[in-house]
């Protein structure tokens, strides 16, 4: 299990109440939460033993519930205002349940008596309150909780479905609410539990809306047109842009059985979801308790919505989370890694056998005649270049041609501005890897590259794929990139590009 307890938030007093029992209980994997005091409660509570929820921050799941009965659990959960980082350099002003986006995670069992009890932090500006979908009456305890800054309201409810639940912040305007980062889960697991797994990870995607294009530096401001209109500016996974990437990323042993809790706080979009790389062997979807599917490879979760999905990894290295929109993955930062350490199978995936030259079926004189003509064409370029004027017009052209072939073959990696993506995506704007060996960038975008990098003094461990590219097409995009964004790192032709094609 994968639970730490230095994740574990509990209110201060009942902190120092549970201090020293819960340092007794170090380890809670499995075990029962502490019992605070056996009474009779309120009339829903009859005679029920009461616990204090454990509540956890993201990607950490509470320890399942291992007791056979029902209990009065008390949830103490906090709303505060806090500015957090959204994107590197980027800032936004979020409004959560914990001090975490999604909010602390709950676990109860179906059967227990929740009392549910919503802080506002006096630093607060705004009023709010919560929507549980796993509660059965009005408004799911929106209206019940309603809570100005620095106020406290409490309601109970019986968690009488088993599921996997959204909670959410429903005051007005309530997209706005929830695009500032007030969603989260609650898991009602069923009486008799859920299977056991080696991991459980907490993901939640939302999408937010800021006036200022992706990636813009500084403190963002909502945009209540975009939001409207559905234009996510940003569509994240748990609260920011490379919040699981990297040394966030989650983390699992080969041979063990992971469980994803999947939620979409939205307020508007739907996740294709998908883990690069991994099948789902089993998908409990929309957050209900019923095995429905096995061996999925995108399961849809809708806004507002949750699934559970569980899956073996057998094969050793990075699998990348992604809403399978992939525009949103890939210029919106909704991305996210699990790194699965262990033996390599190589019977299961063998990486790379073969990397050779495929000339298809054409026929030998087919194949001379396309030299011949590739040697004069190579000729007259020789020609051409030994002319200064023509020499510069021929590297504006490369330029403009150049930077199509960027849009359409790099871009989606390293970004508009050859900026990259950090920790993911290496940058190509100021690169001193790219500046250095010009044969070597040709290298890098005929075969492609993967292994660990050091670019700008930060280290890289990612795939890059071949990329098919004609001599001309190589040349002219390496000639773009650098020569872009205060690039000046000289030009290459495209009798670079066949030379080092040409190498073995
Ligand atoms: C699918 C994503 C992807 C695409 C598409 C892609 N790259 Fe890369 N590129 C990478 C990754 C990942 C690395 C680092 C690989 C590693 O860590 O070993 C990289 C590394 C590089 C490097 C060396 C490191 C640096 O920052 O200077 C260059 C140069 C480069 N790519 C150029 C290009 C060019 C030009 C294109 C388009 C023709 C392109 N790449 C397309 C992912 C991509
Ligand atoms: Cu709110």
């Amino acid at each position: 299990m994968t639970t730490t307890l230095k994740f574990v938030r509990l209110p201060a007093a009942l902190a120092i109440l549970l201090g020293v029992a819960l340092a007794a209980t170090a380890s809670l994997h499995g075990t029962e939460a502490p019992v605070v005091a056996q009474y009779g409660g309120g009339p829903l509570a009859a005679n029920l033993p009461v616990e204090v929820a454990v509540l956890t921050a993201p990607p950490h799941v509470p320890p399942p519930i291992a007791r056979k009965h029902e209990a009065k659990v008390v949830v103490n959960l906090e709303v505060v205002e806090v500015t957090r980082r959204l994107a590197d350099g980027v800032d936004y002003n979020f409004w959560t349940f914990g001090g975490e986006v999604p909010g602390l995670f709950i676990r109860v069992r179906q059967g227990d008596v929740v009392e549910f009890r919503l802080n506002n932090h006096p630093s607060s500006k705004m009023p709010h309150n919560i929507d549980l979908h796993a509660v059965t009456g009005p408004g799911g305890g929106a209206a019940s909780t309603f809570t100005a800054p620095g106020h406290s309201s409490q309601f109970t409810f019986t968690a009488l479905n088993a599921g996997l639940y959204v909670y959410h912040c429903a005051t007005a305007p309530v997209p706005m609410h929830i695009s500032n980062g007030m969603y989260g889960l609650i898991l009602v697991e069923p009486k008799e539990g859920l299977p056991p797994v080696d991991r459980e990870f907490y993901v939640m995607q939302g999408d937010l809306y800021t006036q200022a294009p992706y990636g813009e530096a500084g403190l963002q401001i909502f945009d209540n047109v975009k939001a409207t209109d559905e234009r996510a500016t940003y569509v994240v996974f748990n609260g920011a842009v490379g919040a699981l990437v990297g040394d966030k990323a989650l983390q699992a042993t080969v041979g063990e059985t992971v469980r994803l809790y999947f939620g979409v706080g939205g307020p508007n979009l739907t996740s294709s979801f998908h883990v690069i790389g991994e099948i789902f062997d089993r998908v409990y979807p929309e957050g209900g308790t019923k095995l429905v599917q096995e061996n999925v490879q995108t399961t849809m979760v809708p806004s507002g919505g949750a699934a559970m999905m569980e899956f073996k990894v057998e094969v050793p290295g990075t699998y990348v989370l992604v809403d399978h929109s992939l525009s949103r993955a890939f210029n919106k930062g909704a991305l996210g890694m699990l790194k699965v350490s262990g033996q390599e199978s190589p019977v299961l995936y063998s990486g790379k056998e073969v990397d050779e030259v495929y000339l298809g079926q054409q026929s030998d004189a087919g194949s001379a005649s396309s030299r011949r003509e590739a040697e004069l064409v190579a000729r007259k370029a020789e020609v051409i270049a030994s002319n200064p004027e023509i020499a510069n017009i021929t590297k504006e052209i490369q330029m403009e041609r150049g930077k199509k072939v960027f849009l359409t073959s790099c871009f989606a990696c390293h970004m508009q501005e050859g900026q990259g993506l950090p920790g993911v995506f290496p940058p190509l704007a100021g690169s001193d890897y790219l500046k250095a060996e010009k044969d070597r960038a040709v290298r890098v975008v005929l075969k492609g590259l993967s292994g660990p990098i050091t670019v700008n003094g930060k280290p890289y461990n990612n795939m890059m794929p071949p990329q098919d590219l004609t001599n001309d097409q190589a040349a002219d995009v390496l000639t773009y990139v650098m020569n872009s964004w205060g690039n000046d790192f000289g030009t290459v032709s495209a009798q670079d590009v066949k030379r080092v094609r040409g190498e073995q």
